[in-house]
């Protein structure tokens, strides 16, 4: 079989990232720039599940675009500089995923990350990138790191991290573990007591893995710039001593520090399962203690507990420059990364300017916010549809009966047939095919001055001639010398002869209910006059509300003055026929719907048609 490459990485390593792991990818790109490489390690993505597209990374303070391919055939031959492969793959598709890269001769190193592959079928990658000369790198791993070079995934965790470890330059320290987890304090323990890290590589926590830690201390030893190696062992397996054997032949000639974690479990009668497949002692040679007499009787530097690891590391490497094998490099401070912004917002580093304001709802939290007020609290006092109105136009929490006259509003204006021109609007969209959004908006689009949204205009017009003491007759009088329609009176085929119930309902409930009804009463002093003239011109439905609402917000206690204008002023009554009136809207679309209605064309029988005579030239 072909011989595995013993400098996995390098400053121009290229890798193919199978599996849509943004984060990932922006963590390695981070890391490159901090390097100083030249050009990112990602050449290409490779996800199955969608199309190829582009996706957006930061190079440093640029933005960049890289490839994502829905085939990795495709990847590798747009991509022939790529050597390595980072496998996101899931340990249901790790396997099939990781057989194919291995038919791509480019390919020298696979990192698979999954946990959970079956040991058959990771003994069959094995076994398949002995044949073909390829080092895997886990199953069961975060990876590896080669500090000025290349990041595996997520090893060595966020970019403040890197930088504590010092990972973005070259030390003379190559270690070995199988945690992913454990390798992040070994960076940690070897930048503060030694020049830093050259390579490390965690070969993961299963029984089986792609690659040994022999493999990895062969390699350290046979590259010149590794000066000494650490070994982070565990409880489980025999590997370590084939390190032992290492040593004694020969083979093994740079200082190795090891230490096997899981001594306690000698300490348990029974046998301990640690938190990796493989972390279990089968037998006494395999128990961590036993490994750790064996490793020190072979001459390596083992020290007496975990605690005592980076002592000794420390005291080795200080040898090694003392000798001068060692002589470390000047310092060379890492080019800045931006942070990313919601990171740097997290640790409350930054403010920006909102771009927009909200003062009514809060969905950020555990709990939804209704103008302060937890929703659960909102059902719990029972506050109806006319409080969480009262909630979300007025952040107010309004008192019972104004929510119940809300509601009482809502219901009357609900619906008042299909000959009205909203209703009539939504009919004939619904029956032009068109959907509940389209037909209920082709409704609203009705709703104005003449038909349902003279509320506001109502409101302002009674308040103003009130507020500057103009009698009723006054006004009316003014009105009709302006040539302008009083906005709340008139009705189509509402009059004093046929009156209008749901204007009689709310009168009844707002005579008992509302602390004072000054502008309603002086709005039906308006009408007397009206209906004197035209018994149609009656104080509408919109006219109604309009005034009883203006006696609500300026008495119920819960608005100054200002306030209570200001509602008028920005359209808020307008917003109650807009949204009781939806409700028929929908119920005409869907009633459309239900009975089958086809295409609506006006009958040419009801149209006048009024064209000028044909005049010849
Ligand atoms: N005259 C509503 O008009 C209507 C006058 C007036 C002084 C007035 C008209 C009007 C103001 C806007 C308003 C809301 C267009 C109506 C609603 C919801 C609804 C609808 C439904 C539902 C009706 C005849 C004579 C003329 C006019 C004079 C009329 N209105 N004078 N102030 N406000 N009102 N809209 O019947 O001397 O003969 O020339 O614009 O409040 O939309 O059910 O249908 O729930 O869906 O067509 O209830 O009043 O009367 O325009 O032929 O006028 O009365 O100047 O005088 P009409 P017009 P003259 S509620």
């Amino acid at each position: 079989p072909p011989a595995k490459t013993a400098a996995l990485f390098s400053k121009h390593t290229k890798t193919i990232v199978w599996g849509m792991q943004t984060r990932a990818v922006q963590g390695m790109l981070d890391f490159d720039y901090i390097c100083s490489r030249e050009d990112p390690s990602v050449a290409a993505m490779v996800y199955p599940f969608t199309g190829d597209h582009k996706q957006k990374f930061y190079w440093g303070h640029k933005e960049i675009l890289l490839p994502v391919y829905k085939n990795m055939g495709d990847a590798m031959k747009k991509h022939a500089e790529v050597d390595v492969l980072i496998s996101f793959a899931s340990l249901r598709s790790a396997f099939d995923s990781t057989m194919e890269t291995m038919q791509y001769p480019q390919i020298h190193t696979i990192a698979i990350i999954a946990e959970g592959i079956p040991e058959a079928q990771t003994r069959k990658l094995i076994k398949r990138a002995d044949e073909k000369g390829i080092t895997i790198i886990g199953p069961a791993t975060v990876g590896g790191i080669k500090p000025g070079c290349f990041k595996i995934g997520n090893t060595g965790g966020m970019l403040d991290n890197i930088l504590a470890s010092k990972l973005y330059r070259p030390g003379s320290v190559a270690y070995v573990s199988r945690s992913g987890g454990m390798s992040n304090e070994l960076n940690n323990i070897i930048s503060r007591t030694t020049d830093g890290v050259y390579e490390g590589v965690a070969i993961g926590g299963d029984r089986y893995p792609g690659s040994t830690f022999m493999e990895h201390v062969l390699r350290y030893q046979d590259t010149p710039e590794v000066k000494m190696i650490v070994v982070l062992g565990e409880i489980g397996g025999t590997e370590e001593y084939k390190i032992c054997q290492g040593i004694r032949k020969g083979r093994i000639t740079k200082p190795v520090v090891c230490w096997c974690i899981g001594t306690c479990a000698t300490l348990f009668s029974s046998e301990v399962q640690f938190g990796h497949a493989g972390a279990c002692a089968n037998q006494a040679s395999e128990t961590a203690v036993a490994k750790n007499q064996a490793l020190m009787e072979a001459g390596v530097f083992v020290p007496k507990s975990f605690d005592e690891l980076g002592d000794l590391i420390k005291t080795v490497y200080d040898d090694l420059v003392a000798k001068g094998t060692i002589v470390p490099a000047e310092e060379v401070p890492p080019p800045t990364v931006p942070m990313d912004y919601s990171w740097a917002r997290e640790l409350g580093m930054i403010r920006k300017p909102a771009s927009f304001m909200t003062s009514i709802c809060d969905e950020r939290g555990q709990e939804l916010l209704y103008a302060g007020m937890p929703i659960t609290e909102v059902f719990k006092e029972e506050m109806g549809l006319g409080g969480v109105l009262g909630l979300l136009w007025f952040q107010r929490r309004l008192p019972r009966y104004a929510c119940q006259f809300i509601e009482m509003c809502l219901m009357v204006t609900a619906d008042h047939g299909p000959a009205v021109s909203g209703a009539h609007n939504t009919i004939v969209c619904a029956r032009a095919g068109k959907d509940l959004i389209s037909s209920l908006t082709s409704g609203l689009l009705t709703i104005g001055d003449r038909f349902g949204g003279a509320l506001d205009a109502a409101a302002k017009q009674f308040s103003k001639a009130f507020d500057s003491g103009l009698l009723p007759m006054e006004f009316v009088n003014k009105m009709k010398k302006e040539g302008r329609l009083i906005m709340g009176i008139g009705h189509r085929v509402k009059s004093i002869n046929n009156p209008d119930m749901r204007v009689q309902i709310l009168k009844d409930f707002v005579k008992q209910n509302l602390p004072s009804t000054q502008l309603l009463d002086y709005a039906l002093e308006v009408e007397k006059i009206t209906t004197s003239k035209k018994p149609n011109l009656i104080l509408n439905v919109d006219g109604f509300i309009g005034v009883a609402f203006v006696d609500l917000l300026r008495t119920c206690g819960g608005f100054t003055r200002d306030e209570a204008d200001e509602f008028v002023e920005i359209g808020a009554l307008n917003g109650i026929f807009v949204l009781g009136r939806s409700m028929g809207f929908i119920g005409h679309y869907l009633d459309q719907k239900r009975l089958k209605q086809g295409l609506y064309r006006h009958p040419w029988d009801d149209i006048s048609y009024v064209l000028p005579e044909h005049m010849s030239m």
